[in-house]
């Protein structure tokens, strides 16, 4: 039968090892723990402190030194689940200690594991100047440091999560077994999340994303620390694990990168599952991290997704034109007409006089328009106008209804765009689920009111271009002019409303600005 040692228990008796080392004793000694068990945050320290036990008394009483921590090994959680046969090996000289600890821990059912508070009960139960001391400073004795330790089996504080600790009895066959889960999910997910760091990498090339799946690699680390990597380890068992042998023929079934991606991001959130319900049996906190992560890895792949497709339901518009009546010399119908019949691929209304009925008949033509020419139709800042007309999308900006609430109104087909004017605002975006941003504004407009302090300008063009990957349009100011600048900037898609509604002849100008993309 395998007995165990928690993370407290062994943090206390090394800590004990390097207080005998700082306080030049020969041998590690029961003081040693005594005083390392009142050091740290644990089981035994919290009864100590409740019979008013503090560390200065019993390092003066003992003439103890702390280990300098600059120079001592600092004490991390233990990355190793000790086995008290080994335990019993390295500290030999706590042998008598630490077998009444495992009398006393093995008095309950489930399986054995000796924590700090049972060391203090070794403490308590063998003779010795440290048992002397405590008796005589009348502090306890075994019997009440036993209805301590029940006491805090029954009233242990639940922690603040959303989810209990599960109280069933385990074995310690059961504890191996949850650790080979963990393992092996955490092998799931590790490479799970390689493989779309590397789709990221190499093929999406989003700076922005991967910097999110390192976060979600990092928070990984961050929770296996809590259950102990050495004791995942331990607990593998390759060769007797059905699931190495089984191969499921759907694995071999990748037909398409995005199938590919799509399976991984479905591998990743399953194995994040699986570790945040086994992780509930050995540590909240990591089934917090997992939790968290779980979500994270939603987001994650919705954004990843909306990358992919609207990349692709992007891929004819490197123009957008933007159309107000009032900018248009000759009406905004022949400015719609002509510029389609260049070649933009993308029209947006964007009307701030029209009644909503004017709007409305105004929206059917264009959709006509664009319908038969085969170019998407974006109704800016009303997704119920977007609705009623059959537009393809709606555009808002940041002081406009939130992603979310537009998604519930225009469905999931329909497209969001969102104009952005800092990396934060353009980031969240992506975050938000939208599926185009605007970048801007680039240069001064007459168009729309910015303050001084808000022109963004090619320098936001450039980071924008440097880690997003979501379509984007550069907007503000743009025109044949300047195109070059923006181009150079980094920027594949505009968006341009006075340079073309305003020009005497919006399609030539539209067949002008299309031939100035590279191809
Ligand atoms: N949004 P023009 S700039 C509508 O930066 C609009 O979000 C902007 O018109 C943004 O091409 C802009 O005439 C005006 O400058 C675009």
């Amino acid at each position: 039968m395998q007995h165990l040692l928690t993370a407290g228990a062994q943090r206390a008796l090394k800590q004990a090892e390097l207080i005998s080392r700082a306080s030049a004793e020969l041998e590690l000694d029961a003081v040693h723990l005594l005083a390392a068990l009142a050091c740290e945050e644990s089981r035994a320290a919290e009864i100590l402190q409740s019979h008013q036990v503090k560390l200065n008394m019993i390092l003066t009483e003992f003439q103890l030194e702390l280990p300098d921590d600059t120079l001592s090994p600092k004490i991390d959680g233990p990355d190793q689940s000790l086995e008290f046969s080994e335990a019993l090996h390295h500290f030999s000289s706590l042998g008598e200690i630490l077998n009444h600890a495992l009398k006393q821990a093995s008095q309950f059912e489930g399986p054995t594991e000796i924590g700090s508070e049972h060391l203090l009960y070794g403490l308590l139960a063998t003779s010795g100047r440290h048992s002397e001391w405590l008796s005589a400073h009348g502090i306890f004795s075994t019997e009440s440091l036993v209805d301590s330790i029940n006491d805090h089996r029954q009233a242990a504080d639940p922690i603040d999560v959303d989810f209990a600790l599960r109280t069933v009895s385990t074995t310690v066959s059961d504890h191996t077994n949850t650790l080979r889960t963990i393992d092996a999910a955490a092998n799931r997910l590790r490479e799970g999340l390689r493989v779309i760091e590397d789709y990221l990498r190499f093929t999406l090339d989003d700076a922005h994303l991967m910097e999110l799946l390192k976060t979600n690699r990092h928070h990984l680390a961050e929770a296996l620390k809590f259950i102990g990597q050495e004791s995942l380890i331990a607990s593998r068992d390759t060769l007797n694990d059905v699931g190495t042998n089984i191969s499921n023929t759907s694995e071999f079934d990748r037909q398409t990168m995005e199938h590919l991606l799509q399976a991984n991001l479905k591998r990743v959130q399953e194995a994040t599952r699986t570790l945040e319900e086994f992780s509930k049996l050995i540590s909240v906190e990591a089934a917090a991290i997992f939790k968290q992560m779980r979500y994270a890895l939603y987001t994650l792949e919705k954004s990843v997704l909306a990358c992919v497709h609207n990349q692709s339901r992007l891929k004819n518009c490197q123009l957008y034109l933007l159309v107000s009546e009032s900018l248009c010399h000759h009406g905004s119908g022949p400015a719609i007409r002509e510029s389609l019949a260049a070649g933009v691929g993308i029209v947006q209304i964007r009307e701030k006089e029209m009644t909503d009925r004017q709007l409305l008949e105004h929206g059917k033509r264009v959709r006509e328009w664009t319908r038969a020419a085969g170019a998407i139709l974006i109704m800016n800042d009303r997704p119920d106008l977007a609705v009623a007309i059959d537009a393809d999308g709606v555009h808002v900006g940041q002081e406009e209804l939130p992603v979310r609430e537009v998604r519930e109104i225009v469905g999931s087909r329909r497209l969001i765009g969102v104009s952005t004017h800092n990396i934060d605002q353009a980031r969240q975006a992506v975050l938000d689920g939208a599926d185009y941003l605007g970048v801007g504004p680039t240069f001064p407009t007459s168009t729309k009111t910015f303050a001084e302090h808000e022109y963004a300008g090619l320098n936001y063009v450039n980071q924008v271009a440097s880690e997003i990957t979501l379509p984007w349009f550069a907007i503000g100011g743009i025109d044949s002019d300047n195109l070059e600048k923006v181009l150079q900037a980094g920027a594949r898609r505009i968006a341009i409303s006075s340079a073309i509604c305003s020009h005497e002849h919006p399609g030539q100008i539209t067949r002008e600005l299309l031939n100035s993309f590279p191809d």
